[in-house]
């Protein structure tokens, strides 16, 4: 039994289209900066809002409709589960999703069970996969909701809990092979503190290294090849996570050696969490060569935590595809829907709403990306800034042919600096509204 039966394949309809179910501006043939929108965009369902996603919240319970739902958690309910996901996936033309472990299978009363529960729904998975052609974008292991995890999993302070996690790892690395995912998530779910009086950082930070490593080696004896990705976010569920921002992962890859694997996975709400904006996280991730994957949300300006909605503002997804062209697209990470439904928003169609909003908004976003591209206004405007570099001292001192005294004798020479120009913001957001508007 069909669990949308009124709904068809959401089509492309074009910008004139009023159909609510239907794409204005997402057209998954159409060719932009010589790949399709499919390729260029790779869009994710993250299983564990749409699938999983109750609407409860601290002041009541959950509100969502989900008539397929049976009475229990249990691994038929969970397969049940499955096949509504592929008829929603296939029905909106996502080619890719995403999930925890915890997500797709209910645990069991041991470890044992627990992996079998997975097994069996992986296996209606795979079959699904295969009738659809629908891939795995990414797997990742839930560390954080079961009550092992209190004090978070690779840095608790309950060496036991390492141990769980490091097995529940190995399964999900395992599983997620098996279903030929093409990368694997670290977010540090509690891996983080509340308060520095009762807390070792340091041994905590070498712990989360030593897992990580143990990850990566066991990846390696698999063969599984897909990036690992690290995804930032400063706080929520503890009140300082080890994984900050981009800047702090980054630095952490690189002081326990894990850079040649590990790439980054940002999220629009955790940069703003952590008074960055997603184009600096992403720039940010993007020069220093970390860029791997999307988690596509937005924040509400007005609430300080992640309220994780659908992105619907056409300046962000323009911000965000501009930055994954520059750096040679968004392959083989994805725009993973890391979003869900308001708890108002409780009936099944509104999922498809949800992500029809989010995938034109994006689909537009990188149009108008390839147009500011194409058009090279932006881009000759930033060069013009740097001319001063184009010649003279600017090409010497790039080209290491200074140092402090040099520099010393062409200012005592030269009297003073020439005259700085202006730096034009409001210019260049008009010429962004250009496209924008
Ligand atoms: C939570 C995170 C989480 C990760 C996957 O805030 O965004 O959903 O993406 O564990
Ligand atoms: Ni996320
Ligand atoms: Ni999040």
């Amino acid at each position: 039994m069909a669990a949308f039966p009124d709904i068809n394949k959401i089509k492309f309809e074009g910008p004139e289209s009023d159909n609510p179910l239907a794409f204005r501006f997402y057209d998954e043939s159409e060719i932009v900066e010589g790949k399709t929108m499919k390729d260029q965009l790779r869009f994710s369902v993250a299983y564990w809002h749409t699938m999983r996603g109750s609407g409860e919240d601290p002041f009541g319970a959950g509100t969502m409709v989900r008539p397929w739902e049976g009475p229990l958690d249990d691994v038929p309910n969970a397969i049940n589960r499955v096949k509504v996901a592929f008829e929603f996936m296939e029905k909106l033309g996502a080619p890719l999703f995403c999930f925890h472990d915890r997500d797709i299978a209910p645990e069991g009363a041991s470890l044992a069970e627990t992996n079998k529960n997975l097994d069996q729904v992986v296996r209606a998975i795979k079959g699904e996969m295969q009738r659809t052609g629908i891939r795995l974008l990414w797997g990742t292991a839930n560390l954080f909701s079961n009550p092992r995890y209190v004090h978070g999993a690779a840095t608790s302070c309950n060496a036991d809990s390492f141990a769980y996690a490091a097995a529940q790892v190995k399964k999900a690395l395992e599983v997620t092979m098996e279903l030929g995912g093409e990368g694997y998530v670290f977010w540090g779910g509690r891996e983080g503190y509340q308060t520095l009086w009762n807390t070792d950082m340091k041994r905590e930070l070498d712990h989360l290294g030593t897992f990580m490593r143990m990850a990566v080696d066991y990846a390696e004896e698999i063969g599984f090849t897909g990036p690992f990705y690290f995804e930032p976010k400063p706080r929520e569920p503890t009140k300082h996570q080890y994984d900050f921002d981009a800047a702090a992962c980054i630095n952490f890859l690189r002081a326990y050696g894990l850079e040649k694997y590990v790439k980054l996975n940002i999220e629009t709400n955790h940069a703003t969490l952590a008074g960055h904006t997603v184009e600096h996280e992403l720039e940010y991730a993007g020069h220093q060569g970390f860029l791997g994957s999307v988690d596509a949300n937005t924040g509400d300006l007005l609430l300080g935590w992640d309220t994780d909605q659908f992105p619907t503002d056409i300046y962000l997804t323009t911000k965000i595809m501009l930055a994954f062209l520059k750096y040679g697209g968004i392959a083989p990470g994805g725009v993973n829907f890391d979003a869900k439904v308001r708890r108002e928003s409780f009936e099944p169609i509104d999922l498809f709403y949800a992500h029809i909003g989010g995938m034109d908004t994006f689909a537009r976003g990188l149009q108008l990306a390839a147009k500011i591209r194409a058009e090279g206004v932006l881009q000759r405007m930033i060069e013009e800034r740097y001319s001063s570099w184009e010649s003279g001292v600017g090409t010497e001192i790039e080209g290491g042919c200074h140092d402090f005294k040099t520099l010393e004798k062409y200012m005592l020479e030269k009297g003073d600096v020439d005259p700085c120009t202006s730096g034009r913001q409001e210019l260049f957001e008009n010429v962004v509204n250009r496209y924008v508007m």
